[in-house]
């Protein structure tokens, strides 16, 4: 099927024969669910499992990919603490089953989606992809997930999506480090719609062929290669359709410091430290940081004639 742009297609105007193959799929997700053909059961769909069925994917890099233990031991995700280790010490206490995912604003069909349904939703892929923080220190991590814009094609967003809002779990029962008020619960992040339906970006549902552990971001996290890892907002629970820019988490703790954008660029610093280089994660010499961290091939055209120092 062809990737359309948002708004080309206003939910008026979806054929009955459209209606038809997208109920159909569904159908058979459901058949493949009931079987049991891709994930066994929802017990089976804990941190390590299996994902089976995964197919290579044409956008994936040859790189030498970071270990896992520090994928899974080096996290960002201070819902459950500020430290690096915190998340994998304390992403215990969240449950990912049962899990629902609320498609809502700006689309001809909202709805809220089981995590198990969603992961019928499109053949799941392996993208090896480069992952920069803001930080300072980079990853190469094979992800596994589908393109976003399935998804988006899917809600069939109106003419009035212009952003796309992307909403992390917000339970300081499971979360404990939201009782702290370090940052603003919950966690939000956003896209432009071009952006979103870019095939680089991705819902990442596992890592290293198995489901995704907690502190990754589990059942279901966004992956944005080109953009400062902070972008790619984990646990998601509502992606949120809208007309105006998102206001996001970091744009609303430190407005000076994190702009909307957030395209890795070596050549916009941070107010408070150059971008210029960064450490890979097992490495000990620093490497130079790559525009758009090296996917510049693939996006530098959503940007064209815009000014990055001021849209950073
Ligand atoms: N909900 C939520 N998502 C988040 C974060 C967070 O604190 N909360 N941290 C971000 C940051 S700063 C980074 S670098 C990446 C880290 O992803 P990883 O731990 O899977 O490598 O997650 C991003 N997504
Ligand atoms: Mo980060």
């Amino acid at each position: 099927m062809l990737i359309r742009q948002s708004g080309d297609v206003p939910a008026s105007e979806i054929t009955p024969r459209e209606i038809y193959r997208e109920r159909r799929r569904f159908m058979q997700g459901m058949g493949a669910l009931a079987a049991g053909a891709l994930l066994g059961s929802a017990a089976d769909a804990q941190a390590g499992a299996r994902l089976t069925g995964v197919r290579a994917s044409p956008y994936t890099l040859n790189e030498e990919k970071t270990p896992y233990r520090d994928v899974t031991t080096y996290n960002n995700f201070y819902e459950f603490g500020t430290g690096k280790s915190d998340p994998s010490e304390n992403a215990g206490s969240l449950k990912t089953r049962p899990w629902t995912v609320a498609i809502e604003g700006e689309v001809g069909r909202p709805g809220t989606y089981d995590i198990d349904t969603l992961l019928k939703l499109a053949p799941l892929e392996e993208r090896v992809y480069r992952m920069r923080c803001v930080e300072g220190w980079s990853m190469v991590i094979p992800w596994i997930g589908f393109p976003l814009s399935q998804l988006i094609r899917r809600a069939a967003p109106t003419g009035n999506a212009r952003y796309v809002e992307f909403v992390t779990l917000d339970d300081p029962g499971q979360m404990p480090g939201q009782r702290s008020h370090v940052l603003d619960w919950p966690y939000v992040e956003g896209l432009r719609m071009d952006e979103a339906m870019h095939p680089l970006t991705i819902l990442a549902v596992g890592l290293y062929g198995e489901v995704l552990p907690n502190q990754n971001g589990a059942p279901i996290r966004l992956v944005v290669p080109w953009k400062y890892g902070f972008k790619s907002a984990k646990s998601l629970v509502r992606i949120r359709f809208v007309e105006k820019q998102p206001l996001t988490t970091w744009m609303r703790a430190a407005p000076r410091e994190y702009g909307f954008y957030s395209n890795v660029n070596p050549h916009v610093d941070h107010p408070r430290w150059s971008q210029a280089k960064e450490r890979r994660i097992g490495e000990f010499f620093k490497r130079d940081t790559l525009m758009f961290n090296g996917y510049g091939a693939q996006v530098a055209q959503l940007y064209r004639g815009m000014d990055l120092q001021r849209y950073f």
